[in-house]
Order: C-alpha cells, then structure tokens, then sequence
C-alpha cells in the first residue's frame, strides 16, 4: 500500500483512485474486524461490555465507509474509460461496487430496524450475512494477489519455468499457466476455509444436519414432557426462521440431579420443585414470535410451559414487591419486569417448542419466553424466580443494551 497518498496535495486522478482505493480497503478491513468480533461467540460471552461499543463502532464505520464511493462517482466515468480493456478489473469493480451496496443497505436496516417489521431486519441480517461471506473471502484473494510477497512468489515461479522450458514460451505459454496454478492454490485455499464458515451459517436455513443434536454435553432429563394436544403437531405449523444460539458463559448441563426450580422472594408462599414436581405443574400452549434484538425473528413457535401469571398468582404477591428477577442456572445471566409487565396474558415459564422439550442450547428445559420484548429478556436455563422490590437491571442492560426492550412494528 502506497501510504504517500493520504499526505500529498494536488494529486492527479489517478492517484486520487488510488488513495479512495486504499481508503475503501482500510475501512473494509476496519468493518471485517468489528463484524467478525460481533458474530464471535467467544467474544460474545468474553468481552461482553466491549461488543456492545463494537457493534457501535461497526455501525459509524459503516457510515465513513460511504464517503469512498461518493468520491468515486464524479471520478467513475473517467476510471471506466482507462479500465475499458481490462476484463478483470471491471469484473472486479462491479463485484465489490455491488458487494459494498448489498451491505450498506442492509447494514442500514439492521441499524435501524426497530423501524421496520421484524422481516425486513430478518432478511437484512441474512443477506448481510451472506455479502459478507462472499465478499470477505473474494477481497481476502483481492488483496493477497497483489501484496509483493505473492508478486515476488510469482516471478520466481516464472524465473523457474523459463530456466526449466526455456523453449515453450512462445507457444504453450507456460508463463501464464504457472502463474494462473498459483492463483488458483491461493483461491483454493481460501474458498477451502471461508466454506466451513460459510457452511456452518447456511447448514440451520437448509435445515442440513447439525452435530449439535448429538451434543455429548446435553441437559438429560427422563421423564420427557409429555406434549399436550396442542403442542403435537404443533397448532402454529412449526417454527419458521431459525434461533441463533447465544450463552454468555459455557452452556449449563443440566439433568434430573442438579436442576430445581424456585419462586421466593417477596411472596406468601415461595416453593421448589424438582423435575417430576415441575412436570405436575398445569401448562398451556400458545404460538408466539421471538425477536433478536441483533434483527434475527423466529416465528410461529408453539411453545407450552406455565403461563408466569399462574406462577405468581399462586405463590401470592407480597404488597412491597415491585419487580420480578429471573435467574439462569448459567448462574450469571439475569433480567426483570416489572410486575404488570411479568402478569402480561403471554409471558410464559416455557418447556417445550413446537412438541418437544426445549435443548440445551435454546435454553432448556426451562426458559422464560416474553414475546413482546426482545429476547434478552427471555432468559435461559431459568431455575428461579424471585419477588424483589428495589429495581435490578439485567445482563444486557447494565452492559448497554437498551432498557425498553419492546418490539414496536409488529
Ligand atoms: N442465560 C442466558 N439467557 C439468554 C441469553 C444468554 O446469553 N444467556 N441471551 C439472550 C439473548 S440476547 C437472546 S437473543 C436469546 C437467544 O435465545 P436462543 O439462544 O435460544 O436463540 O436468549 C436470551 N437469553
Ligand atoms: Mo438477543
């Protein structure tokens, strides 16, 4: 990279393409970085606080990243002519121009989607995704091809073969083949890894086989739930989207031994139940959707459990209770309502999806599910409920997640 050009005046225009071109690639570097750091599950539950700017920063990068291509269209007519004769470059300019736009647009929807309906940030977000996954890896080969080590590389494979086959130059051209086996190592290579990536994204929405059906590390419980009427088949038609699964800390493994679940607190009556206690409990199904608040949606979900409401009227709340704080068996996660909020008709201590008792990784076998508030507040692997007066804020919020976590626009 030619950095003279971010300093110099009066540049021509070929340099001034030259300097939006590098600009376009530290920005895009720039914006990999933070998008990768925020798909990251390990840093996700590592540096939580710090994903919360990160997401931040992506976003008014995103912003910057702009500015290149407005620079670049009173340029463009002039830049096209000189590239007229060269087929890959304008491949190339009209893939990552493209490439750029997809992700912009969509980069702006996922940024504002509270003021748009949950599929338009659903569709945005896969199809950020999926730019990224092709532009990423197409920009990874961009610029290795014309770093001066692979250059270097090339002409020595070039010196090679004419030492080698002096006399086949004219004809065979082994020059270019040497040259085009080089690239496609590289792009091989790249395509090789960025696919198991790529792959592992696209397996949920294919509904190809997952290995995480046969975790080892699953919660095991026996008896399972017996599905009411309702639940099998399920009265939504089964769920439609797919969860993205997030822990800010390893995965709780939780069987019949080590699980209860307890209500105390600011109530009358505050109870424990174990696994075959809690299976006596009356449950109900209900379909309802479930939103990120990162845009993923999960709709039409038919989730049995115990509506909350008939958990707190049960054990009798005291006058002095103001909110009610749920609590994982991840043993950090936490969040609240308030208590008109917790006694909304669809708040439920749900067990099963659509029929079958809720995995490991989507929070089972118990987790709390508020539909109309984004998901952070559902919290998972729930094990107790406690009544409390002064106000609590949860995991999410006290790291910067917003305290309204209503979905609007539905
Ligand atoms: N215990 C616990 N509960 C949690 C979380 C978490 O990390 N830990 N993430 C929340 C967030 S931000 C979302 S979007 C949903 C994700 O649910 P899923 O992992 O079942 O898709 O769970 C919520 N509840
Ligand atoms: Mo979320």
């Amino acid at each position: 990279m030619d950095i003279k050009v971010f300093f110099q005046r009066n540049l021509n225009v070929g340099k001034k393409l030259v300097r939006l071109h590098h600009s376009n690639a530290i920005l895009f570097f720039l914006l990999s970085l933070t998008g990768l750091l925020l798909l990251s599950a390990a840093f996700r539950s590592t540096f939580p606080a710090t994903r919360v700017w990160i997401k931040d920063i992506h976003i008014w990068i995103g912003v910057i990243s702009v500015l290149p291509l407005l620079f670049y269209l009173p340029k463009r007519k002039k830049h096209q002519l000189t590239i007229r004769k060269a087929k890959y470059k304008q491949l190339n300019l009209k893939l990552v121009i493209s490439i750029l736009l997809v992700l912009m647009v969509s980069g702006f929807l996922l940024t504002f989607h509270r003021q748009f309906p949950p599929t338009v940030s659903s569709w945005a977000l896969i199809i950020h995704d999926l730019a990224t996954w092709v532009g990423l890896p197409y920009v990874i080969y961009h610029s290795l091809t014309r770093t001066q080590t692979f250059k270097k590389l090339e002409k020595r494979f070039r010196k090679k073969s004419l030492v080698e086959k002096p006399m086949e130059i004219e004809d065979g051209n082994p020059v270019y083949k040497r040259r085009s086996f080089l690239r496609i190592l590289l792009g091989g290579f790249i395509v090789l890894v960025s696919s198991h990536y790529f792959i592992k994204w696209v397996a949920p929405y294919l509904n190809l086989p997952t290995n995480t059906a046969s975790n080892p590390g699953a919660n095991q419980f026996s008896p399972l739930p017996e599905p009411n009427a309702d639940s099998l088949p399920p009265i939504g038609g089964g769920k439609e989207g797919q969860f993205r699964y997030y822990t800010v800390t390893e995965m709780p493994i939780l069987t019949n031994e080590n699980w209860n679940f307890t209500i105390d607190g600011l109530v009358d009556s505050p109870a424990q139940y174990n696994w075959d206690q809690f299976l006596n409990l009356q449950r109900k199904v209900q379909v309802s959707d479930f939103h990120c608040v990162t845009g993923w949606s999960v709709y039409k979900g038919t989730w049995e459990g115990i509506p909350l409401k008939q958990f707190l009227d049960n054990a009798g709340i005291k006058n002095n209770a103001k909110y009610v704080k749920f609590y994982s068996a991840d043993g950090v996660y936490t969040d609240t309502l308030t208590i008109d909020q917790a006694m909304m008709e669809d708040v439920m201590v749900a067990t099963l999806l659509d029929g079958e008792l809720l995995t490991q990784e989507n929070g089972g076998p118990v987790r709390l599910l508020v539909p109309q508030m984004y998901a952070y507040k559902s919290v998972k692997w729930l094990n107790r409920i406690e009544l409390i007066e002064e106000e609590h804020i949860g995991y999410w919020e006290e790291r910067g997640y917003d305290t309204d976590a209503w979905v609007e626009n539905v």
